[in-house]
């Protein structure tokens, strides 16, 4: 994107062949595994929402059923039934509009306070907050208010930057993107979210477990775009510190 300051140089020049040098995803896996458990953004939302929708759905299933069927069974013209030749039935009808309307109301304003309620946590005060910039074709992880900054090319996995985090902290990332629309993806944690140009894109996650796990861009972004790899490697917090007193300023890898 021209004009943009923190652009990227000259990441797209690329002379070696497609698997010169490549590690393949699954091999970058180092972690424990034990952090997918610790936090799911949304699930909890969605389950409980989803839950209930479908007992909704379930309920006027039957009922729709039990009516059809009775229909069928009990007014069949073989049992010499006349036809009812009433043309409406407003209050039948009526109630019938306000049930739904006031069951999609209700919906609505379930999934809207849940969601509110689990995106609040967001914008609780963290104990650092990472600007990650995605770009053709890979990342840049900046600490703000601390003078450090880690960007790889994903030169087929022998440079990938690795994102460095203090166990039991609360982290906040602040997502954008330096070209196209890409998407940060954490698999241990089942965690992703799209990184757009001109627009920040948030998310907060404390990271319980010391260990190292591989992300990657998940949104097909070009060319190169299964080159976005990188590391997430979670320390103690003394490791950390000592981690970040020796990376001040621009580090690649
Ligand atoms: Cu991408």
């Amino acid at each position: 994107m021209p004009g943009r300051s923190w652009a990227p140089g000259a990441m797209s020049a690329r002379h070696v062949s497609p698997m010169q040098g490549r590690v393949p995803l699954r091999r970058l896996s180092v972690g424990n595994g034990r952090s997918r458990a610790h936090s799911v953004p949304y699930r909890n939302t969605f389950n409980r929402v989803f839950t209930i929708e479908s007992g909704f759905a379930i309920v006027i299933f039957v009922v729709v059923l039990l009516l059809m069927g009775t229909a069928l069974v009990f007014f069949r013209s073989s049992r010499r039934k006349r036809a009812s030749r009433r043309s409406e039935w407003t209050l039948l009808e009526g109630s019938w509009v306000v049930f739904v309307f006031c069951m999609a109301v209700f919906l609505v304003w379930l999934s809207l306070t849940n969601l509110s309620r689990e995106t609040a946590s967001t914008y609780k005060k963290p104990a650092l907050v990472v600007k990650v910039l995605g770009f053709q074709w890979c990342w840049r992880f900046t600490y703000v208010g601390h003078d450090a900054t880690v960007q790889g090319t994903c030169n087929f996995g022998k440079t990938l930057p690795t994102l460095v985090l203090p166990r039991n902290e609360r982290v906040r990332f602040e997502l954008e993107s330096n070209d196209v629309v890409h998407e940060f993806w954490l698999p241990h944690i089942d965690r992703k979210i799209e990184l757009f140009p001109n627009h920040v894109n948030t998310f907060a996650e404390t990271f319980r477990h010391t260990g190292r796990w591989e992300g990657r861009c998940a949104e097909f972004c070009g060319l190169y775009h299964d080159y976005m790899e990188f590391w997430v490697r979670v320390e103690s917090k003394s490791a950390y510190a000592r981690w970040l007193a020796h990376h001040h300023g621009f580090h690649v890898g």
